[in-house]
Protein backbone atom coordinates (compact mmCIF):
# COMPACT_ATOMS: atom_id res chain seq x y z
CA UNK A 1 0.00 0.00 0.00
CA UNK A 2 1.32 3.60 -0.87
CA UNK A 3 2.79 5.60 1.89
CA UNK A 4 2.52 9.36 2.22
CA UNK A 5 5.11 10.88 4.35
CA UNK A 6 3.63 13.93 6.49
CA UNK A 7 5.54 16.86 8.03
CA UNK A 8 3.68 18.37 10.97
CA UNK A 9 4.31 22.14 11.75
CA UNK A 10 2.97 22.85 14.85
CA UNK A 11 2.50 20.74 17.80
CA UNK A 12 -0.02 22.83 20.07
CA UNK A 13 -3.73 21.41 20.07
CA UNK A 14 -3.67 21.06 16.34
CA UNK A 15 -0.70 19.12 16.42
CA UNK A 16 -2.20 16.63 18.56
CA UNK A 17 -5.82 16.20 16.16
CA UNK A 18 -3.97 15.93 13.22
CA UNK A 19 -1.30 13.62 14.73
CA UNK A 20 -3.83 11.35 15.99
CA UNK A 21 -5.81 11.64 12.93
CA UNK A 22 -3.00 10.24 10.95
CA UNK A 23 -2.41 7.65 12.98
CA UNK A 24 -6.08 6.57 13.10
CA UNK A 25 -6.99 6.93 9.72
CA UNK A 26 -6.61 3.75 8.19
CA UNK A 27 -7.94 1.85 11.35
CA UNK A 28 -11.46 3.65 10.51
CA UNK A 29 -11.03 3.54 6.41
CA UNK A 30 -10.44 0.25 5.66
CA UNK A 31 -8.57 -0.39 2.62
CA UNK A 32 -7.02 2.91 3.15
CA UNK A 33 -5.78 5.13 0.20
CA UNK A 34 -2.89 5.96 1.16
CA UNK A 35 -0.77 4.85 4.88
CA UNK A 36 0.03 8.48 6.44
CA UNK A 37 3.54 8.09 7.88
CA UNK A 38 4.41 10.70 10.80
CA UNK A 39 8.03 11.53 9.08
CA UNK A 40 8.93 14.95 10.77
CA UNK A 41 7.34 17.37 13.22
CA UNK A 42 8.69 21.41 13.48
CA UNK A 43 7.98 23.09 17.14
CA UNK A 44 8.95 26.66 18.30
CA UNK A 45 12.13 25.01 20.02
CA UNK A 46 14.32 22.22 19.84
CA UNK A 47 13.24 20.48 23.12
CA UNK A 48 9.67 21.09 21.90
CA UNK A 49 10.33 19.49 18.44
CA UNK A 50 11.57 16.51 20.43
CA UNK A 51 8.83 16.17 23.02
CA UNK A 52 6.41 16.56 20.01
CA UNK A 53 8.22 13.95 18.02
CA UNK A 54 7.71 11.80 21.19
CA UNK A 55 4.31 12.47 22.24
CA UNK A 56 2.79 12.73 18.51
CA UNK A 57 4.77 9.26 16.72
CA UNK A 58 7.02 11.42 14.99
CA UNK A 59 10.19 9.91 13.42
CA UNK A 60 12.03 13.62 13.65
CA UNK A 61 11.87 16.63 14.87
CA UNK A 62 13.33 19.89 13.85
CA UNK A 63 13.11 23.30 15.42
CA UNK A 64 13.36 24.85 11.54
CA UNK A 65 9.48 24.29 9.86
CA UNK A 66 12.02 25.16 6.66
CA UNK A 67 13.97 21.23 6.66
CA UNK A 68 10.47 20.14 5.96
CA UNK A 69 9.94 22.21 3.23
CA UNK A 70 12.80 21.54 1.77
CA UNK A 71 13.14 17.46 2.71
CA UNK A 72 12.26 16.02 -0.47
CA UNK A 73 11.03 13.03 1.41
CA UNK A 74 8.27 15.00 2.73
CA UNK A 75 4.83 15.05 0.62
CA UNK A 76 2.31 16.56 2.77
CA UNK A 77 3.57 19.99 4.84
CA UNK A 78 0.44 20.27 7.77
CA UNK A 79 0.39 23.81 8.87
CA UNK A 80 -0.91 23.70 12.57
CA UNK A 81 0.83 27.13 14.00
CA UNK A 82 -0.31 29.94 15.13
CA UNK A 83 -1.66 32.09 12.01
CA UNK A 84 0.96 34.34 11.63
CA UNK A 85 2.82 31.25 10.44
CA UNK A 86 0.51 30.02 7.63
CA UNK A 87 0.87 32.04 4.64
CA UNK A 88 4.98 31.86 4.64
CA UNK A 89 4.89 28.25 5.42
CA UNK A 90 1.99 27.13 3.16
CA UNK A 91 3.57 29.37 -0.12
CA UNK A 92 7.10 27.81 0.55
CA UNK A 93 5.68 24.42 0.59
CA UNK A 94 3.53 25.10 -2.85
CA UNK A 95 6.79 25.89 -4.54
CA UNK A 96 8.62 22.87 -2.88
CA UNK A 97 5.50 20.70 -4.73
CA UNK A 98 4.22 19.59 -1.39
CA UNK A 99 0.24 19.03 -0.76
CA UNK A 100 -0.61 21.07 2.10
CA UNK A 101 -3.28 20.95 4.68
CA UNK A 102 -3.49 24.36 6.65
CA UNK A 103 -5.30 24.82 9.65
CA UNK A 104 -8.29 27.49 9.75
CA UNK A 105 -8.61 30.66 9.19
CA UNK A 106 -6.51 30.16 6.16
CA UNK A 107 -4.79 33.27 6.78
CA UNK A 108 -4.63 36.49 9.26
CA UNK A 109 -5.78 38.72 5.86
CA UNK A 110 -7.29 38.00 2.53
CA UNK A 111 -3.92 39.89 0.75
CA UNK A 112 -2.40 36.41 2.43
CA UNK A 113 -4.92 34.09 1.64
CA UNK A 114 -5.08 35.44 -1.92
CA UNK A 115 -0.66 34.66 -2.01
CA UNK A 116 -1.65 31.13 -0.88
CA UNK A 117 -4.64 30.18 -3.01
CA UNK A 118 -2.37 31.77 -6.21
CA UNK A 119 0.55 29.53 -5.05
CA UNK A 120 -1.25 26.58 -4.46
CA UNK A 121 -3.04 26.80 -7.85
CA UNK A 122 -0.11 27.50 -9.55
CA UNK A 123 1.71 24.58 -7.92
CA UNK A 124 -0.68 21.99 -8.83
CA UNK A 125 -1.22 20.31 -5.39
CA UNK A 126 -3.32 19.12 -3.18
CA UNK A 127 -4.45 21.99 -1.06
CA UNK A 128 -7.35 21.90 2.14
CA UNK A 129 -8.13 24.65 4.35
CA UNK A 130 -9.42 22.53 7.84
CA UNK A 131 -12.25 23.30 8.77
CA UNK A 132 -13.41 20.25 9.91
CA UNK A 133 -16.99 20.99 11.28
CA UNK A 134 -18.60 20.06 8.04
CA UNK A 135 -17.15 16.76 8.55
CA UNK A 136 -19.18 16.00 11.67
CA UNK A 137 -21.53 12.92 10.09
CA UNK A 138 -24.79 15.21 11.02
CA UNK A 139 -23.47 18.10 9.14
CA UNK A 140 -22.96 15.91 5.92
CA UNK A 141 -26.16 14.76 6.52
CA UNK A 142 -27.48 17.70 6.41
CA UNK A 143 -26.47 18.69 3.36
CA UNK A 144 -27.43 15.37 1.67
CA UNK A 145 -31.27 16.10 2.98
CA UNK A 146 -31.13 19.54 1.06
CA UNK A 147 -29.06 18.27 -2.53
CA UNK A 148 -32.12 15.82 -2.01
CA UNK A 149 -34.70 18.53 -1.76
CA UNK A 150 -36.07 17.15 1.51
CA UNK A 151 -36.51 20.66 3.26
CA UNK A 152 -37.68 22.48 -0.36
CA UNK A 153 -35.76 25.60 -0.96
CA UNK A 154 -33.82 27.40 1.36
CA UNK A 155 -34.88 30.38 2.79
CA UNK A 156 -32.68 31.04 5.72
CA UNK A 157 -29.96 30.12 7.58
CA UNK A 158 -29.31 30.79 11.56
CA UNK A 159 -25.55 29.66 13.00
CA UNK A 160 -24.08 30.39 16.12
CA UNK A 161 -20.80 29.60 17.62
CA UNK A 162 -20.31 30.58 21.27
CA UNK A 163 -17.63 29.40 23.70
CA UNK A 164 -16.73 31.12 27.62
CA UNK A 165 -12.83 30.28 27.70
CA UNK A 166 -12.07 34.03 27.40
CA UNK A 167 -15.25 35.37 29.30
CA UNK A 168 -12.92 35.79 32.57
CA UNK A 169 -10.68 39.12 31.84
CA UNK A 170 -7.49 37.42 33.91
CA UNK A 171 -7.97 34.81 31.27
CA UNK A 172 -4.34 35.51 29.08
CA UNK A 173 -3.37 37.72 26.78
CA UNK A 174 -2.41 34.71 24.41
CA UNK A 175 -2.01 34.63 20.59
CA UNK A 176 -5.31 34.62 19.25
CA UNK A 177 -5.70 37.80 20.94
CA UNK A 178 -3.07 39.53 19.36
CA UNK A 179 -4.26 41.00 15.51
CA UNK A 180 -0.38 40.41 14.24
CA UNK A 181 -0.51 37.08 14.95
CA UNK A 182 -4.40 35.93 14.59
CA UNK A 183 -5.52 38.49 12.49
CA UNK A 184 -8.62 38.79 14.19
CA UNK A 185 -10.74 37.26 17.11
CA UNK A 186 -13.84 35.34 16.87
CA UNK A 187 -14.11 36.87 13.63
CA UNK A 188 -11.89 34.52 12.16
CA UNK A 189 -11.50 31.64 15.06
CA UNK A 190 -14.94 30.69 15.12
CA UNK A 191 -17.46 32.31 12.95
CA UNK A 192 -15.48 31.60 10.21
CA UNK A 193 -15.87 28.25 11.14
CA UNK A 194 -20.03 28.66 11.10
CA UNK A 195 -19.04 30.70 7.78
CA UNK A 196 -17.73 27.48 5.99
CA UNK A 197 -20.69 25.49 6.99
CA UNK A 198 -23.01 28.12 6.02
CA UNK A 199 -21.35 28.38 2.46
CA UNK A 200 -21.26 24.49 2.25
CA UNK A 201 -24.83 24.44 3.44
CA UNK A 202 -26.60 26.98 1.65
CA UNK A 203 -24.25 28.60 -0.83
CA UNK A 204 -22.26 31.85 -1.31
CA UNK A 205 -22.64 34.65 0.61
CA UNK A 206 -23.26 38.04 -1.38
CA UNK A 207 -23.86 40.28 1.30
CA UNK A 208 -23.46 41.31 4.81
CA UNK A 209 -24.54 43.63 7.40
CA UNK A 210 -22.34 43.34 10.88
CA UNK A 211 -21.65 44.34 14.26
CA UNK A 212 -17.94 43.86 15.99
CA UNK A 213 -17.10 44.09 19.80
CA UNK A 214 -14.20 43.83 22.47
CA UNK A 215 -15.57 43.23 25.23
CA UNK A 216 -12.13 43.05 27.70
CA UNK A 217 -9.86 45.96 26.27
CA UNK A 218 -6.49 44.38 28.16
CA UNK A 219 -5.45 41.04 29.23
CA UNK A 220 -2.73 39.91 31.78
CA UNK A 221 0.53 39.08 29.16
CA UNK A 222 1.17 35.25 28.56
CA UNK A 223 4.70 34.28 27.72
CA UNK A 224 5.45 32.82 24.18
CA UNK A 225 3.81 29.18 23.83
CA UNK A 226 0.85 27.10 23.41
CA UNK A 227 -2.37 29.23 24.31
CA UNK A 228 -3.69 27.74 27.07
CA UNK A 229 -7.36 28.21 26.16
CA UNK A 230 -8.26 30.10 29.49
CA UNK A 231 -7.06 27.16 31.28
CA UNK A 232 -4.24 29.68 33.27
CA UNK A 233 -4.83 32.89 35.04
CA UNK A 234 -2.24 35.34 35.14
CA UNK A 235 -4.35 38.16 37.65
CA UNK A 236 -1.25 39.81 38.55
CA UNK A 237 0.83 39.73 35.92
CA UNK A 238 1.17 42.62 33.43
CA UNK A 239 -1.69 43.53 30.77
CA UNK A 240 -1.54 45.09 27.96
CA UNK A 241 -4.34 45.98 24.75
CA UNK A 242 -6.15 43.36 23.03
CA UNK A 243 -6.34 44.56 19.41
CA UNK A 244 -9.59 42.07 17.97
CA UNK A 245 -12.65 41.51 18.38
CA UNK A 246 -14.41 39.29 21.06
CA UNK A 247 -17.62 39.10 19.54
CA UNK A 248 -19.61 39.15 16.13
CA UNK A 249 -22.83 38.88 14.71
CA UNK A 250 -23.75 39.72 11.31
CA UNK A 251 -26.87 39.43 9.09
CA UNK A 252 -26.50 37.28 5.80
CA UNK A 253 -28.33 37.66 2.29
CA UNK A 254 -27.11 34.90 0.04
CA UNK A 255 -26.19 35.08 -3.53
CA UNK A 256 -29.74 32.57 -4.41
CA UNK A 257 -31.70 34.66 -2.38
CA UNK A 258 -31.93 33.21 1.46
CA UNK A 259 -31.23 35.27 4.19
CA UNK A 260 -29.11 34.03 7.50
CA UNK A 261 -26.98 35.96 10.68
CA UNK A 262 -24.01 34.01 12.23
CA UNK A 263 -23.32 35.38 15.91
CA UNK A 264 -19.82 34.32 16.81
CA UNK A 265 -18.27 35.12 21.02
CA UNK A 266 -15.99 33.65 23.08
CA UNK A 267 -17.29 35.45 26.04
CA UNK A 268 -20.50 33.25 26.53
CA UNK A 269 -20.70 31.93 29.81
CA UNK A 270 -22.21 28.06 30.23
CA UNK A 271 -21.28 27.77 26.42
CA UNK A 272 -18.51 25.39 25.35
CA UNK A 273 -18.48 24.76 21.69
CA UNK A 274 -22.24 25.76 21.12
CA UNK A 275 -21.96 25.75 17.39
CA UNK A 276 -25.60 25.79 16.19
CA UNK A 277 -27.26 25.36 12.97
CA UNK A 278 -30.95 26.15 11.93
CA UNK A 279 -32.06 25.57 8.68
CA UNK A 280 -35.88 26.63 7.51
CA UNK A 281 -36.99 25.59 3.42
CA UNK A 282 -40.14 25.79 2.04
CA UNK A 283 -40.32 22.13 3.08
CA UNK A 284 -38.90 21.77 6.13
CA UNK A 285 -36.68 22.29 8.96
CA UNK A 286 -32.92 21.40 9.83
CA UNK A 287 -31.41 21.63 13.38
CA UNK A 288 -28.03 20.77 14.48
CA UNK A 289 -26.32 21.28 18.29
CA UNK A 290 -22.65 20.65 18.18
CA UNK A 291 -22.61 19.85 21.50
CA UNK A 292 -24.99 16.61 20.56
CA UNK A 293 -23.17 16.25 17.42
CA UNK A 294 -24.81 12.50 16.70
CA UNK A 295 -27.70 13.84 16.43
CA UNK A 296 -29.75 15.60 13.67
CA UNK A 297 -33.17 17.30 14.22
CA UNK A 298 -35.32 17.40 11.27
CA UNK A 299 -39.09 18.52 10.45
CA UNK A 300 -40.72 18.16 7.28
CA UNK A 301 -43.69 19.99 6.28
CA UNK A 302 -45.14 16.78 4.64
CA UNK A 303 -45.70 15.24 7.51
CA UNK A 304 -49.43 15.48 8.62
CA UNK A 305 -50.20 18.77 11.37
CA UNK A 306 -51.01 16.62 13.97
CA UNK A 307 -47.57 14.90 14.13
CA UNK A 308 -45.67 17.70 12.48
CA UNK A 309 -42.41 18.76 14.59
CA UNK A 310 -38.52 18.14 15.20
CA UNK A 311 -37.44 14.68 15.01
CA UNK A 312 -34.07 13.13 15.71
CA UNK A 313 -32.18 11.24 13.67
CA UNK A 314 -29.14 9.48 15.29
CA UNK A 315 -26.19 9.49 12.85
CA UNK A 316 -24.78 5.90 11.93
CA UNK A 317 -23.30 3.26 9.90
CA UNK A 318 -26.65 4.51 7.33
CA UNK A 319 -25.00 8.31 7.17
CA UNK A 320 -22.32 10.37 5.68
CA UNK A 321 -18.88 8.28 6.61
CA UNK A 322 -21.36 5.83 8.56
CA UNK A 323 -19.31 2.53 7.03
CA UNK A 324 -16.09 4.02 8.19
CA UNK A 325 -17.16 5.09 11.55
CA UNK A 326 -18.78 3.08 14.20
CA UNK A 327 -21.24 -0.41 13.80
CA UNK A 328 -24.35 1.47 16.01
CA UNK A 329 -25.73 4.58 16.03
CA UNK A 330 -25.58 6.96 18.90
CA UNK A 331 -22.14 5.10 20.06
CA UNK A 332 -20.86 8.73 20.02
CA UNK A 333 -19.07 11.16 17.46
CA UNK A 334 -16.31 12.52 18.87
CA UNK A 335 -14.00 15.54 17.39
CA UNK A 336 -11.16 13.50 16.70
CA UNK A 337 -13.26 11.37 13.88
CA UNK A 338 -14.34 14.38 11.88
CA UNK A 339 -10.42 15.12 11.94
CA UNK A 340 -9.95 11.34 10.57
CA UNK A 341 -12.36 11.98 8.12
CA UNK A 342 -10.93 15.41 7.20
CA UNK A 343 -7.54 13.65 6.42
CA UNK A 344 -8.59 10.30 4.93
CA UNK A 345 -10.92 13.16 2.22
CA UNK A 346 -7.36 14.67 1.95
CA UNK A 347 -4.89 11.89 1.62
CA UNK A 348 -7.46 10.31 -1.21
CA UNK A 349 -7.50 13.30 -3.30
CA UNK A 350 -3.70 13.39 -3.29
CA UNK A 351 -3.61 9.70 -4.31
CA UNK A 352 -6.36 9.66 -6.70
CA UNK A 353 -4.91 13.17 -8.42
CA UNK A 354 -8.05 14.68 -7.28
CA UNK A 355 -9.29 17.88 -5.25
CA UNK A 356 -10.91 18.20 -2.34
CA UNK A 357 -12.69 20.93 -0.30
CA UNK A 358 -12.41 23.31 1.48
CA UNK A 359 -9.54 24.06 -0.22
CA UNK A 360 -7.40 27.54 -0.25
CA UNK A 361 -10.14 28.75 -2.63
CA UNK A 362 -12.85 28.61 -0.12
CA UNK A 363 -10.30 29.95 2.55
CA UNK A 364 -9.63 32.52 0.42
CA UNK A 365 -13.45 33.49 -0.20
CA UNK A 366 -14.16 33.30 3.41
CA UNK A 367 -11.18 35.54 4.01
CA UNK A 368 -13.07 37.80 1.95
CA UNK A 369 -15.99 37.26 3.42
CA UNK A 370 -14.65 38.57 7.11
CA UNK A 371 -13.08 41.45 5.03
CA UNK A 372 -16.76 42.62 4.02
CA UNK A 373 -18.01 41.71 7.98
CA UNK A 374 -15.20 43.53 9.19
CA UNK A 375 -15.70 46.83 7.19
CA UNK A 376 -19.74 46.37 7.49
CA UNK A 377 -19.05 46.69 11.53
CA UNK A 378 -16.94 49.81 10.94
CA UNK A 379 -19.50 51.74 8.48
CA UNK A 380 -22.53 50.03 9.86
CA UNK A 381 -24.05 49.69 6.38
CA UNK A 382 -24.69 46.35 4.43
CA UNK A 383 -21.25 45.36 1.94
CA UNK A 384 -21.19 43.30 -0.84
CA UNK A 385 -18.71 40.11 -0.66
CA UNK A 386 -16.57 39.97 -4.00
CA UNK A 387 -15.95 36.59 -5.99
CA UNK A 388 -12.62 35.39 -5.93
CA UNK A 389 -13.36 35.16 -9.68
CA UNK A 390 -13.21 38.83 -10.11
P1 LIG B 1 -1.61 26.13 20.02
O1 LIG B 1 -1.26 27.43 20.63
O2 LIG B 1 -2.21 25.05 20.87
O3 LIG B 1 -0.35 25.46 19.33
C1 LIG B 1 0.43 26.11 18.36
C2 LIG B 1 1.78 25.46 18.39
O4 LIG B 1 2.56 26.01 17.32
C3 LIG B 1 2.52 25.73 19.70
O5 LIG B 1 2.90 24.50 20.27
C4 LIG B 1 3.71 26.58 19.26
O6 LIG B 1 4.88 26.36 20.02
C5 LIG B 1 3.88 26.13 17.80
N1 LIG B 1 4.66 27.07 17.00
C6 LIG B 1 4.68 28.42 17.08
N2 LIG B 1 5.56 28.92 16.21
C7 LIG B 1 6.12 27.87 15.55
C8 LIG B 1 7.11 27.75 14.55
N3 LIG B 1 7.72 28.82 14.02
N4 LIG B 1 7.45 26.51 14.12
C9 LIG B 1 6.84 25.41 14.64
N5 LIG B 1 5.90 25.47 15.62
C10 LIG B 1 5.55 26.69 16.06
O7 LIG B 1 -2.55 26.47 18.80
P2 LIG B 1 -3.67 25.55 18.15
O8 LIG B 1 -4.91 25.66 18.94
O9 LIG B 1 -3.13 24.23 17.84
O10 LIG B 1 -3.95 26.38 16.80
C11 LIG B 1 -3.11 26.21 15.68
C12 LIG B 1 -3.92 26.54 14.43
O11 LIG B 1 -5.03 25.65 14.36
C13 LIG B 1 -4.50 27.95 14.39
O12 LIG B 1 -4.47 28.41 13.08
C14 LIG B 1 -5.92 27.76 14.87
O13 LIG B 1 -6.80 28.75 14.38
C15 LIG B 1 -6.25 26.40 14.33
N6 LIG B 1 -7.23 25.65 15.11
C16 LIG B 1 -8.20 24.97 14.45
C17 LIG B 1 -9.12 24.20 15.11
C18 LIG B 1 -10.19 23.49 14.34
O14 LIG B 1 -11.18 23.08 14.94
N7 LIG B 1 -10.02 23.27 13.05
C19 LIG B 1 -9.08 24.04 16.58
C20 LIG B 1 -7.98 24.78 17.19
C21 LIG B 1 -7.10 25.54 16.48
C1 LIG C 1 -10.67 28.41 20.25
O1 LIG C 1 -11.72 29.30 20.05
C2 LIG C 1 -10.79 27.19 19.36
O2 LIG C 1 -9.73 26.32 19.65
C3 LIG C 1 -10.74 27.56 17.87
O3 LIG C 1 -9.47 28.06 17.50
C4 LIG C 1 -11.08 26.34 17.01
O4 LIG C 1 -11.11 26.66 15.66
C5 LIG C 1 -12.38 25.71 17.48
O5 LIG C 1 -12.67 24.59 16.74
C6 LIG C 1 -12.32 25.35 18.94
O6 LIG C 1 -12.02 26.53 19.67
Amino acid sequence: MQEINVGLIGGGFMGKAHSLAYAAMPMFFWPAPAIPVRRIVAEADADLAAVAAKRFGFERSTADWREIVEDPDVHVVDIATPNNLHAEAAIAAAQAGKHIICEKPLARTSQEAKAMYEAAKGAGIVHMVAFNYRRTPAVALAKKYIEEGAIGRILSFRGTYLQDWSADPDSPLSWRFQKSIAGSGALGDIATHVIDMARYLVGEVASVNAIMNTWIADRPVQAEGADLLGTSKNSGGPRAEVDVDDEVMTMLKFADGAVGSVEATRNAYGRNNFITLEIHGTEGSIHFNYERRDELQVCFASDGSDRRGFRTVYTGPAHPYGDALWPIPALGIGYGETKIIEAHDFIKAIVEGGTVSPNFADGYQIALIEDAIAASAASGSWVDVPSIDG
